[in-house]
């Protein structure tokens, strides 16, 4: 009964039957529809779930490395055509140092690398022979750089030297992996030196503001912009800045980019030095250590965005981010009508398409609308446009939003710019609702006490704090 079990639901429309029919695992094993765990009482198990029906992961037989769909690539292109233009203006270069760093190299600066060396991926053989020296993967690129820095700086006009590079790294980290947050992932390094240490300050403080940005205008989750403490630093560098998302439940915040002013640590580990135009005219010539950032947000970002807004439907997409922004489904259910409706459907994509908005239609005959609305909302589509007879009659379309359910009847005649204004209401409406659930978790302590209750109850704690080490 179960093997014959999908054409007989592509038959009916009503989901509620079938869950009366059929227990929630059963409906999911055989259409592949619906989540069989909830957001609020198990959250990991959810995770995993939403991430692999909504097709934007794919497991891999390697722990911890996981496959990035097209679902998922999408919202990383838009990530970076938003990303890529604003470091250009900043006159940031794009480059492609190689994966690989050698065992010198990567050891060079060795009070950065000791804690980090057992996440180091090794390259020790070439079919069956082993290599004459171990290479290593990059987990980070300042040991594959820092030599071309040291080369390519000679004088004050090599400087300020901006490069940026679009790559994949290997940690291999011991804490559990989950998809996004994985020992292979994608990020984007950003490695800049200057003559001086006013000129490094205000990038760090320019690139903090684009992941703010990045975060808060695309991915629609409010961030805290923020200085590490000491303990929490980058070792090698000099102070680390970064935003930090919050996940209201597991009550933890997730690191969601940093950018690291490194000083002059690593100026003077790889001699990293310049004439200076003062110094030039002296008789002495003395050589100065550069100022260095870096800087770097990675795939993860991707799996905070799921996390925040993800439901018990699955993804929850921001429409600046969705790869469709519009699906258009058809709802036909007399033969007479079904070809106008069809047609209905591809004009709808179309003016919406020309217009700018990212719609498509989903004409599919062996699905049932109970279905592909399913399936759509599983893969956080921001809203559905659905056409029927009606519809039809009254020459308008009916869209329901993603993230909140809400429909609303849209005429023809002002299609495109209704939709369009609901794109930006979706947008600002999905940031103001993840604000609103993370300011309402935030607790102010004072005391110690005070303190741990707060965590226990996941809250997001404001504290007092003078960065000592004792406190
Ligand atoms: C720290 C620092 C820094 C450039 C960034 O956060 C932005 C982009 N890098 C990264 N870090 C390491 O230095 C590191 C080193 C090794 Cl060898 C490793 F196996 C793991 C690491 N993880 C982080």
């Amino acid at each position: 009964m179960i093997k014959s079990f999908q054409s007989y639901y592509c038959l009916t429309t009503s989901n509620k039957q079938l869950v009366d029919v059929f227990t929630k695992e059963e409906i999911k094993k055989v259409t592949l529809l619906g989540l069989t765990n909830s957001k609020n009482s198990n959250f990991g198990e959810w995770y995993t779930e939403v991430v692999t029906t909504s097709e934007i992961i794919e497991y891999y037989d390697i722990s911890g490395c996981y496959t990035l769909l097209p679902w998922a690539m999408a919202i990383w292109k838009r990530m970076q055509n938003f990303f890529d233009p604003e470091i250009e203006k900043m006159d940031v270069e794009p480059c492609c140092f190689p994966l690989f760093v050698s065992k010198d190299a990567l050891q060079k600066e060795k009070d950065h690398i000791t804690g980090f060396a057992p996440e180091v991926a090794w390259v020790t053989k070439s079919g069956d022979t082993d290599l004459e020296i171990p290479i290593a993967i990059r987990p980070t690129s300042e040991t594959v750089m820092y030599p071309y820095f040291s080369k390519t700086i000679r004088g004050h006009r090599d400087l300020p030297l901006k490069l940026n590079q679009w790559v994949n790294v290997v940690r291999w980290e011991f804490s559990s992996p989950t998809p996004f947050i994985s020992r292979e992932f994608l990020w984007q390094e950003g490695y800049t030196a200057f003559a001086t240490k006013k000129e490094a300050y205000t990038e760090v403080l320019a690139i903090l503001e684009l992941y703010r940005r990045l975060y808060e205008e695309y991915l629609a989750v409010p961030v805290v912009k923020g200085k590490k403490s000491e303990m929490e630093k980058f070792a090698g560098g000099l102070y680390t800045t970064s935003v930090e998302a919050f996940i209201p439940n597991t009550g933890r915040g997730v690191q969601g980019a940093t950018a690291h002013c490194l000083g002059q640590n690593f100026a003077k580990m790889f001699d990293i030095t310049f004439e200076d135009e003062k110094q030039e005219k002296s008789e002495k010539r003395d050589k100065a250590m550069v100022w260095q950032n870096s800087w770097a947000y990675s795939t993860r970002t991707i799996g905070v965005m799921v996390m925040v807004h993800g439901d018990d439907k699955g993804l929850v997409l921001p429409p600046k981010v969705a790869k469709v922004q519009v699906i258009v489904v058809p709802m036909p259910y007399k033969d007479a009508d079904v070809e106008n409706i069809l047609n209905a459907c591809s004009t709808t994509v179309k003016t919406l398409c020309d217009s700018g908005i990212l719609a498509k239609a989903d004409l599919r005959d062996n699905y049932s609308p109970g279905w592909k609305y399913c399936h759509w909302e599983m893969k956080g589509v921001p809203l559905r446009i659905e056409i029927g007879p009606k519809d039809l009659a009254n020459n308008q379309v009916r869209a329901v939003r993603c993230d909140n359910g809400a429909k609303v009847d849209i005429p023809m005649t002002v299609l495109v710019n209704k939709v369009k204004g609901m794109m930006d209401t979706i947008q600002q409406s999905m940031f103001d609702v993840a604000k609103q659930k993370r300011d309402a978790c935030i607790q102010v302590t004072k005391t110690w006490d005070e303190f741990i209750q707060a965590l226990v109850q996941k809250k997001l704690i404001l504290a007092p704090w003078d960065d000592e080490e004792d406190t």
